[in-house]
């Protein structure tokens, strides 16, 4: 077979992007053999789950929102579908190798969904899930369809950026632009830049990284005097209404699109306020202590603080609160990584799986609800890949351990007839008729890596956003 095209500058033959997907199939982003891990056999049971709740999907609601596990029919978010699911889902597919069902169901993506709908969407949720999704998918895939119906949506998402500070508006309608909700948090504000971003380096369309970027840098400026974010704020006023601060829902993924956009983009203005809020965090949010004097083990959680002030309010820590030591960790601080999940998995062991919020002080429940989360996987997957990449074996051999007994629990208390459902309280374990797309996002995904050899997708090549959709680098 001979090839065309150009040459590198050892003269050998460069094989585009589109090329290589063609004769490597769809497992992008490959790595060298030098770290290669045999698959654990759980991997197969992942997918196995995987595939059981995705089969209930398609039985029930196939072609909209989401799967009700329970009732056996299907919730749209909105009055038309979005195909959250699907979307959601397919680079996990990819990802897991399931080839004809990721085909069928990137066709069936492109030709039926349309944004050209009257409908009032919170800009938040559909960048991470569906503008993130296209985007890596596309990346996955090279099919340039998908791009499209990326920039399509990055379009009609603009106008939330139309306020007096720059800071977006929550929601837009789709069809005609109009926006609503001018009180917004530091999550949806600033969670945007990892799609936006790249959605301006595939299409050379600086407008998109402009706008989102903005939106990170108006937060940072309003930060108190001793460097914390409080949790809503007014995009027309600038002005703060709740200036309750922490690394939970609502702020959260604020910081990790700081740290992750100046390591995606080399972005070195994302790359100071990273460094100043991290230290602010630090110094304010984390608490240490010893649980009895005559235990030597110290324990780490980050609670909340007045933002002013930096007076604790709560000492409360929770299921999204678990994304932080794989933070931690990308930022390079593996101590406070390694402590914090500790914490959490001490957390998820209370009752044999994760409640949403617990007061870490008296380990007591305070919100008894599990929807299906990831974020304490995801952490046990940077960790473990940390420790792999350190050469030690046994930590990432105990990272697994912890990783298969949350799956079993995840399973024994989840796992439905026909998919899975989230959890009304982890004390009664009683279910709820919810099964939100992260499920096969995140969730599914971040256990599937978990255990898959190492070499499925090079984790030092990609920037995952907040819903777990892996963004390469294909820009200089
Ligand atoms: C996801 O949509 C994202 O991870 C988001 O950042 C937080 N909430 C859910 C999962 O818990």
């Amino acid at each position: 077979m001979s090839l065309t095209g150009p040459k590198d500058s050892f003269g050998r033959r460069l094989i585009s992007v589109p090329l290589l997907l063609f004769f490597f199939g769809p497992i992008a982003f490959p790595q060298s053999s030098r770290r290669s891990q045999a698959a654990d056999p759980t991997a197969s049971e992942v997918r196995a789950e995987f595939l059981h709740a995705w089969n209930g999907y398609k039985k029930y609601a196939w072609g909209h929102d989401d799967l009700k596990p329970l009732s056996k029919s299907y919730h749209d978010w909105y009055a038309q579908s979005l195909l959250m699911t699907p979307v959601d889902a397919l680079d996990t597919m990819l990802l897991m190798g399931l080839k004809d069902e990721a085909a069928t169901t990137k066709e069936y993506i492109i030709h039926n969904l349309s944004f050209d709908k009257d409908i009032s969407v919170q800009n938040f949720e559909i960048t991470i899930r569906l503008l993130g999704g296209l985007l890596s998918s596309y990346q996955l895939t090279g099919d340039r369809r998908l791009l499209t119906l990326a920039e399509d949506l990055g379009n009609r998402l603009l106008p939330v950026f139309d306020s007096p500070t720059g800071l977006p508006y929550r929601f837009v309608n789709l069809r005609t632009g109009k926006v609503r909700d001018a009180k917004t948090n530091p999550a949806e504000a600033g969670t945007l830049l990892i799609e936006f971003g790249t959605l301006s380096k595939l299409t050379q369309r600086p407008i998109f990284y402009e706008k989102a970027k903005r939106a990170l840098v108006e937060i940072y400026k309003r930060r108190s005097p001793i460097g914390l974010v409080g949790t809503w704020i007014n995009v027309e006023t600038g002005q703060w209404t709740d200036t309750d601060s922490h690394i939970s829902g609502a702020i959260d993924s604020y910081y990790e699109y700081l740290l992750k956009s100046w390591l995606l983009f080399d972005d070195q203005d994302c790359k100071r306020m990273w460094r100043d809020s991290i230290t602010a965090i630090n110094k304010h949010l984390a608490d240490e202590f010893h649980r009895e004097p005559s235990r030597n083990t110290l324990e780490l959680w980050y609670g909340h603080a007045e933002m002013n002030t930096g007076r604790r309010t709560s000492t409360t820590y929770g299921a999204l609160d678990a994304f932080f030591p794989a933070i931690l960790a990308l930022s390079g601080d593996l101590n406070r990584a390694t402590q914090l999940q500790r914490s959490s998995f001490m957390m998820w062991q209370l009752h044999g799986i994760e409640p949403e919020e617990i007061d870490y002080k008296t380990m007591a429940v305070t919100y008894a609800g599990y929807p299906l989360r990831p974020e304490i996987v995801e952490s046990t997957y940077y960790l473990h890949h940390y420790a792999l990449a350190a050469g030690r074996k046994t930590t990432a051999a105990d990272y697994r351990q912890q990783g298969k007994l949350m799956f079993q629990d995840f399973v024994k208390h989840c796992r439905t007839e026909e998919g899975y459902a989230a959890l009304k309280s982890v004390l009664t374990k009683e279910q709820s008729d919810s099964m939100q797309s992260f499920l096969f996002a995140e969730t599914f995904k971040y256990f599937y890596l978990l255990f898959a050899p190492p070499k499925t997708l090079n984790f030092d090549k990609v920037i995952f956003n907040t819903e777990a959709h892996p963004i390469r680098k294909t820009w200089s």
